[in-house]
């Protein structure tokens, strides 16, 4: 029905992405942290020597950190302290310095609609990025 089509277009309807494969267990990654609100995983492509992704393991709306509302608080700020602590774990090829980045939209490079922080180090980096 016309009202059906025309609200589907209001949604945020972004189809789960392959992260939720990953958080299923059904395409294999490297875990480096998890807890029972996230999950961080080496990059399958990575832009540094260390490079790990964090992301909350129920998405609720976060396909992208412009969606984030008040309601988010609480699972921001676990990405962000645990993006934190693996940026200082020499484990992981992490050293005395490291860029955080989240790529909000396809136009700031963004390519899955499953909100991420990128924790990469291991090298120096440029500001302003690319
Ligand atoms: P972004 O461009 O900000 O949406 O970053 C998506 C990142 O996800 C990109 O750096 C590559 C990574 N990635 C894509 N597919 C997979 C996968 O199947 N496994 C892992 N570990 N990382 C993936």
């Amino acid at each position: 029905r016309w009202d059906t089509i025309w609200l589907a277009g209001l949604r945020d309807d972004e189809p789960d992405t392959l992260f939720n494969k990953i958080l299923a267990g059904e395409i294999p990654a490297s875990i480096v942290k998890e807890d029972g609100k996230i999950l961080a995983f080496k990059d399958i492509n990575p832009a540094a020597p260390a490079h790990v992704l964090v992301i909350p393991k129920d998405r609720d709306g976060l396909t992208r950190l412009s969606k984030s509302t008040p309601e988010h608080y609480e699972i921001l700020g676990r990405l962000m302290v645990a993006a934190g602590e693996i940026a200082k774990d020499e484990s992981l090829g992490f050293g005395d310095g490291a860029r955080i980045v989240i790529n909000d939209g396809a136009k700031a490079g963004q390519e899955v609609f499953h909100l991420h922080v990128h924790v990469l180090g291991g090298r120096d980096f440029n500001w302003p990025p690319g």
